[in-house]
């Protein structure tokens, strides 16, 4: 099939549907018609979603559906979730899907069920977490291991980063750290807070060879060894990593690394090994209800139609907002503190693998993919940015997440937070007119002309599209169910771009780059460069 986005008979549909989209308020939309709710929401387990708010009506959205059915949506799913090379151009099955699936399904990767491999994995992990909760694994001295610290960074950091963070008010079985950055501080800054006889790391890097990665975990090995020698290397080292051998040199015993596969991209990782930190931090029980989660949106997702279908129905909003009415980015509003790092992981997930300007068949294309993908733990982004996504210049699309039951116990603090949520979105769509600005500055005494004066600036113009999600409470299984939404989401909207989802040759240049700027900086090579980028490395030397 000659499949082309922008040539799609809904295409055209919808790109006419655009220029009349704002004509009416959609305040004046809610007035006409008693049923937009019914239509635009809908509840599935415990999620509900409400996508009243986006500029759409019925004619937008049943194109919008047609436009999923034009671009094989549903052949797509199954292309995936059967363990077709989708991501051609690093010729890779894409299978995360299978690190969360049960020890007795089939899913096939060359002819080959990799379930047996997936929970042999899983399994281990959950042994040797086991052995270091229960004391039965020490370290070198004869300690319990009292301190985790994870050794990784994008894919291999962002995943269980975030999770952490999300499950905290869960106990903990021991207490971790998290280390990416190449700067040595990050690494520094962790080391200090830790007795060195009590700290088990895990190298986490799907290569082994990452220079960030690799770099912390010389020094972090050079600080063990400079208190407990050489020999202590294995019972404070394990790795997470498709590359055994490299980890086995590094002074990893074998049993001690754990495994993953080609087929699962890094930033779609943390379901499997990479995730080993999660399952440390909270213990096993925690980790497979994360896992049950995920696997339970993967079959709503492969299951439902459309129109019902979660992820399905974010894609197509997405596109609606970018390609139509050209919106460029989405904010991520997460009205739980424990999601604070969900934007950052979306960022990853999101803008790695729709950020892309070739279609499949390698042609420069003239539409929008990703979008900028940014957000922060509501209601601190209120105190922040919100300015501009109310009264700004440019329209900011917004997905506001929240929970019906409070993570704590404390007095009227989750009334307070929710009542936020809500009034955040009714605010963007309502707005507020020039009468209502008047009648309220007049109300408070002001003379008709200090009135006019600041009517502008008070005026809130509306209109401006969310969706609410609203979950019954944030645990690990719906932890899990999130995550995965959102990443079968960035998978249909990269299905409908028809772009490749699941590599990304665009972080590979600067990488490069560095690896020659580095010994310039080091005062070993002269290799020629611009001005601009001779002065800086001058100035770094
Ligand atoms: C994710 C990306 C990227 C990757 C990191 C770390 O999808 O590929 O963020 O996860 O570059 O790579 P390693 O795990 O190989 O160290």
């Amino acid at each position: 099939m000659d499949y082309r986005f922008d040539q799609n008979a809904s295409y055209q549909k919808l790109e006419k549907l655009a220029s009349k989209a704002t004509q009416y308020t959609l305040k004046s939309r809610f007035a006409d018609d008693k049923d937009r709710l019914g239509k635009f929401s809908f509840e599935w387990e415990d999620i509900y979603i409400d996508f009243s708010k986006q500029v759409i009506d019925e004619d937008v959205w049943k194109h919008l559906l047609e436009l999923a059915e034009e671009a094989g949506v549903t052949e797509g799913i199954e292309a995936m979730f059967s363990g077709e090379k989708i991501n051609a151009t690093e010729n890779r099955a894409v299978l995360h899907t299978a690190l969360r699936d049960r020890k007795d399904a089939q899913r096939f990767f060359e002819g080959q069920n990799v379930m047996p491999d997936v929970h042999e994995v899983l399994e281990s992990m959950e042994n040797f977490t086991n052995a270091v909760h229960q004391g039965s694994f020490l370290g070198a001295t004869g300690e319990e291991i009292k301190d985790v610290v994870s050794i990784g960074i994008g894919g291999s950091d962002l995943g269980p980063v975030m999770v952490s963070e999300a499950l905290k008010a869960l106990p903990s079985k021991v207490k971790l750290h998290y280390v990416s950055n190449v700067d040595g501080f990050h690494l520094e800054n962790t080391l200090r807070q830790l007795e060195v006889k009590n700290t088990l790391f895990i190298i986490v890097s799907k290569t082994f060879t990452t220079q960030e990665t690799m770099t912390n975990a010389e020094y972090a090995k050079k600080w063990l060894m400079e208190s407990l020698g050489e020999d202590a290397v294995g019972q404070h080292f394990t790795a997470v990593s498709t590359n055994i051998s490299a980890a086995q040199d590094f002074g990893i015993a074998e049993k001690n690394v754990f495994g993953f596969w080609d087929w699962v991209g890094g930033r779609y990782s943390l379901w499997g090994a990479v995730g080993l930190s999660i399952m440390m931090e909270y213990g096993a029980p925690v980790f497979r209800e994360l896992l049950a989660g995920a696997r339970a949106m993967d079959e709503h997702f492969r299951n439902t139609p459309n129109n019902k279908n979660l992820p399905v129905v974010l894609a197509l909003l997405g596109i609606w907002n970018s390609n139509f009415m050209q919106h460029r980015s989405l904010a991520i509003l997460p009205y739980a503190q424990g999601l604070h790092r969900f934007p950052a992981f979306l960022q990853q997930a999101d803008m790695e693998s729709n950020g892309k300007q070739c279609n499949k068949k390698g042609e420069r294309i003239k539409y929008q993919t990703g979008p900028v993908i940014w957000g922060e733990a509501g209601t601190n982004g209120q105190h922040a940015f919100y300015q501009l996504i109310h009264q700004g210049t440019q329209i900011i699309p917004a997905d506001f997440i929240g929970f019906v039951a409070p993570m704590s116990k404390y007095g009227d603090h989750h009334q307070k937070l929710m009542a936020n949520f809500i009034a955040q979105s009714e605010a963007l769509m309502n707005g507020l007119d020039e009468a209502a600005v008047m009648k309220d500055l007049e109300a408070q005494g002001m003379s008709k002309e200090e009135c006019e004066r600041l009517a502008p600036f008070k005026i809130f113009e509306g209109n401006r599209p969310s969706t609410s999600i609203l979950f019954n409470e944030l645990n690990p299984r719906s932890l899990g169910k999130l995550i995965a939404m959102y990443e079968h989401k960035i998978f249909v909207q990269g299905w409908i771009w028809d772009v490749f989802s699941f590599d990304q040759w665009g972080v590979e240049l600067g990488k490069k780059l560095a690896k020659r700027i580095l010994p310039q900086i080091q005062g070993e090579s002269s290799f020629e460069h611009d001005s601009s980028t001779t002065e800086l490395i001058r100035r770094c030397k």
